[in-house]
């Protein structure tokens, strides 16, 4: 049966000029097994980018949603077990705000565990070829902003929820994975979702 994937890739930030979240998002096919694929672009900005996807969710009734996002300095795609509920950003997002230690949600729990299946995505990932492993930190800035806030939103509901940090492309850096490669795990980790 059909089912619908929201999937999402964040827009440039700290200065960069390409986000290889986005630019591997932008070159997925609209479909990939049985997931019906809804791409959406979101920016590097807290609250704004988890709205984003909340809104584009009600209206494309996702079965899952995966938010990918760059993490400068790993070597491998790494699906995130974990959300916390803290923002502590080391620099400004695209609004100019850096909040230091704040809780995302007051009312809510200290994390949540992603629920799409991480240990078979970082396998699959790896079987297409690209490095991969999972990963016990989205770190405190937008990434994890967007995960903690999705789950809180979906928690006891039939929408899963994921998120898939990338390394840099070559012209940003070490260590770095080619565009393709980024979406060659993209296409595998929806295949183990
Ligand atoms: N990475 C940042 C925010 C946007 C992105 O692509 C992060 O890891 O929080």
């Amino acid at each position: 049966m059909e089912k619908r994937l929201l999937i999402t890739g964040f827009d440039p930030f700290g200065g960069a000029s390409v986000n290889p979240a986005w630019a591997a998002v932008a070159q997925l096919p609209e479909q990939v097994g049985e997931y019906v694929l809804c791409k959406l672009e979101i920016p590097t900005a807290f609250s704004e980018a988890a709205e984003a996807v909340l809104e584009r969710a009600r209206e494309f009734c996702p079965d899952a949603i995966v938010c990918v996002g760059q993490a400068g300095g790993r070597d491998a795609v790494t699906p995130e077990r974990i959300a916390v509920n803290i923002r502590d950003a080391r620099i400004p997002d695209n609004r100019g705000f850096r909040p230091e230690g704040a809780r995302i949600c007051p009312e809510g729990p200290a994390a949540y565990f992603a629920t799409v299946p991480v240990d078979a995505m970082a396998a699959a990932i790896r079987a297409a070829g690209v490095p991969a492993r999972v990963s016990n930190t989205a770190g405190t800035y937008v990434c994890n902003d967007v995960l903690y806030t999705l789950l809180h939103r979906f928690a006891g509901t039939d929408t899963r929820v994921g998120f898939l940090h990338v390394p840099y492309l070559p012209e940003q850096g070490d260590p770095s994975l080619p565009l393709e490669a980024i979406v060659r795990a993209l296409t595998a980790a929806i295949s183990a979702l």
